[in-house]
């Protein structure tokens, strides 16, 4: 059991409630939080850590969205339209999964974690980073992706996912958790999506699909036309959408852990039925400006929770959440940042968990001992500014704890 004790907890928790020189008490769990003058009364004799002037203690980020094995990307892959971009991907994929080493990949693990991330929801299309995510102590929900929307590749398909989530299950612990990703309403037959789903609900495991990113998909999707058309055409001989988007989400009812990332393009009705499944919006600020020059409109959402992802660095620059929560205020420009930040820190741990599946992301007694601590740079005036200030100004943490570990 550890106390550590800081002039600012910010918990995350249902109430968003900060204390001020508080502590906290833990092992792999927190076991108590409270001012600091009430911990060392109830434990006279116990050491407490002091973090001191300016410090900060709060839950770990989530990253809910982020795909390692494109990690090898910063200036190959063309951003600015989602067709050029897939374009891109498709011809240095190869090239770009191949540089994607082991030690590559624990490198950018490492400052994951240096920068504040404890949890990540890892899309994986060939379990080429599996090596590396096991030997992190960052925790994990690792989504095993399904694609593919040719009638004649399913069973194919099918059988080489499940083999790829069958290993993953090997390596099942309480930092490691396997999952499903369904790549896109565009990219997966039906009958896939169906067989897929069958099996999550069997695993009873976390499901999570991109969903309405760009423009040319909202064209094709609802209209068969625009320049997915010319793409599907040449690579696959389709001339018509595998699925309507509402009938995409109506294949994803009664899955406990669901989020679909993007939304951008998505209508009303779209997000109402999003809300009305129980499930999450994935929010990669960052991805959509650099593919599609789009954003996410936050007041449309406004019924649905959302969690925050840098996507990989196929549609970032960065995969350190802070730099991510930073453009997110600077891109939601119509938003008052104090309450913005606020929200954005409530979507970045705990709304991250719920998404996920996991009792983290608030410092509230009974959840994960997954903490980070680092300090501002001076005196904090008005607590009210805490969440814009944490935002505005951290880059890297000084210590994270997962588990009640420092790591
Ligand atoms: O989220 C971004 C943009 N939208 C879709 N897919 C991806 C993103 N970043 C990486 N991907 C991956 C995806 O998982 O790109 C691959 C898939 O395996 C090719 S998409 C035909
Ligand atoms: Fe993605």
């Amino acid at each position: 059991m550890k106390i550590i004790s800081a002039n600012w907890l910010l918990t995350c928790n249902e109430n968003n409630s900060i204390i001020k020189n508080g502590a906290i008490v833990f092992d792999e769990k927190i076991l108590e939080i409270d001012s600091l003058e009430n911990i060392q009364k109830k434990y006279p004799n116990k050491q407490i850590e002091i973090l001191g002037k300016n410090s900060v203690l709060m839950p770990g980020l989530i990253n809910s969205h982020i795909h390692l094995e494109f990690s090898a990307n910063s200036t190959t892959l063309k951003y600015g339209n989602f067709m050029n971009w897939l374009n891109s991907v498709i011809k240095s994929r190869d090239e770009l999964i191949n540089k994607a080493t082991k030690q590559l990949i624990d490198a950018k693990l490492k400052k994951i974690i240096k920068t504040g991330t404890t949890t990540i929801g890892a899309i994986s299309s060939y379990s080429f980073e599996l090596e590396a995510l096991i030997n992190s102590p960052i925790n994990k929900v690792f989504f095993c992706e399904v694609i593919g929307s040719k009638s004649d590749m399913i069973d194919t398909l099918f059988a080489d996912f499940k083999s790829r989530y069958n290993n993953a299950k090997k390596y099942s612990s309480k930092n490691f958790i396997p999952a499903i990703a369904i790549h896109s309403p565009y990219s997966v037959h039906p009958f896939l999506v169906r067989e897929a789903l069958k099996f999550s609900r069997e695993e009873k495991c976390a499901v999570s699909a991109h969903f309405l990113e760009s423009p040319e998909e909202f064209d094709w999707l609802h209209k068969d036309e625009g320049s997915f058309l010319e793409f599907f055409k040449n690579f696959l001989g389709q001339e018509k959408a595998v699925s309507k988007p509402m009938e995409f989400l109506n294949q994803f009812s009664n899955i406990e852990n669901l989020s679909f990332t993007h939304c951008v393009e998505a209508s009303d009705a779209d997000i109402k039925k999003i809300g009305d499944l129980g499930a999450y919006i994935n929010h990669c600020v960052t991805s959509n400006r650099v593919l599609n020059n789009s954003k996410l409109d936050l007041e449309k959402i406004k019924n649905v929770p959302f969690t925050i992802g840098t996507d990989g660095l196929s549609s970032n620059n960065s995969l350190s959440m802070f730099d991510e929560l930073r453009n997110c205020i600077m891109v939601h420009s119509s938003e008052n940042i104090i309450n913005l930040s606020k929200k954005l820190l409530i979507a970045a741990t705990s709304n991250g968990a719920k998404a996920l599946g996991l009792k983290k992301g608030q410092l509230e007694k009974e959840f994960d001992a997954d903490m980070i601590y680092f300090k501002l740079p001076d005196i904090l005036e008005d607590k009210d500014d805490l969440a814009m200030n944490i935002i505005l100004h951290t880059k890297f943490v000084d210590k994270t704890i997962i588990g009640g570990k420092y790591v």
